[in-house]
């Protein structure tokens, strides 16, 4: 008689919102909470509108990271308010495009990294929920983009200066478009995204940040460094818990 063995394969997303829930188990009564954006982050937020309408979680308010995760956040009933009035954050729970060993992050795929920068940065303690897809060796080498957002006023200079910077890892900086005729992403700051695809490592983070932040034109990139501290992944053998 032949015995038959059944491996559970998880979906990446099943994976995302393990890592999601996982996060949300962090989170207490009475605090200030950062809400991320993105197909992982929005586990989270759904997670924790279902916890309070269920009493299990009181006194919640949300500081969202987008226009899209606001919207979210009102449907689910979590209360909102914004950095102005609560500068100080106790936790945030965000996605990532990659981290890397150190917990370094690229952040910004989906669009929205100048408010996570903000409302993340200014967070007690960040909580970045991911799937092992994301766990990269060095940032930037995954081959997908390193985005760059922009204001919109002369662009094209603003591309072709991002480019050079990079030019020793093999840079091409293209501008992010929604369209086949060429209509360009517009942020929720009304900016636009400039994608870096890098052939060779970038060299030294924190040099390549300070350069991409001195170039006037740029509101803000995708590097997050020193931000996350503890990381969640969500893999086929578990999930694992990493804290800075
Ligand atoms: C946000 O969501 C972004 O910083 C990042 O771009 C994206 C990750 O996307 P997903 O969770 O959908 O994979 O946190």
């Amino acid at each position: 008689m032949e015995s038959s063995q059944s491996t559970l394969i998880l979906t990446q997303d099943e994976l995302k919102k393990i890592a999601a829930y996982k996060a949300v188990e962090f989170v207490e009564s009475d605090t200030v909470l950062g809400l991320g954006t993105g197909s992982t982050a929005c586990y989270a937020v759904a997670r924790i509108g279902e916890l309070l309408q269920q009493g299990k979680l009181k006194n919640i308010v949300g500081i969202p990271t987008s226009k899209k995760t606001h919207e979210q956040a009102v449907s689910v009933g979590i209360p909102l308010s914004d950095l102005d009035n609560y500068p100080v954050l106790d936790l945030a729970i965000d996605g990532a495009d990659e981290v890397d060993p150190d917990l370094n992050l690229v952040k910004g795929r989906g669009g929205c990294l100048l408010r996570e920068k903000m409302v993340e940065g200014a967070s007690k303690k960040f909580v970045v929920i991911v799937d092992e897809t994301k766990l990269v060796k060095h940032l930037g080498g995954s081959g997908l983009a390193m985005p760059v957002e922009v204001v919109p006023f002369c662009w094209k200079y603003t591309l072709e200066r991002l480019q050079k910077m990079f030019v020793h890892a093999g840079c091409v900086a293209k501008l992010r478009i929604i369209s086949e005729n060429g209509e360009p992403f517009v942020t929720d700051n009304g900016n636009y995204i400039i994608d870096l695809y890098l052939e060779k490592e970038i060299g030294d983070l924190r040099v390549a940040s300070d350069e991409i932040l001195r170039l006037a034109g740029v509101a803000e990139h995708g590097i997050c460094l020193d931000m996350a501290t503890t990381l969640i992944v969500a893999g086929e053998l578990g999930v694992t818990i990493k804290n800075k």
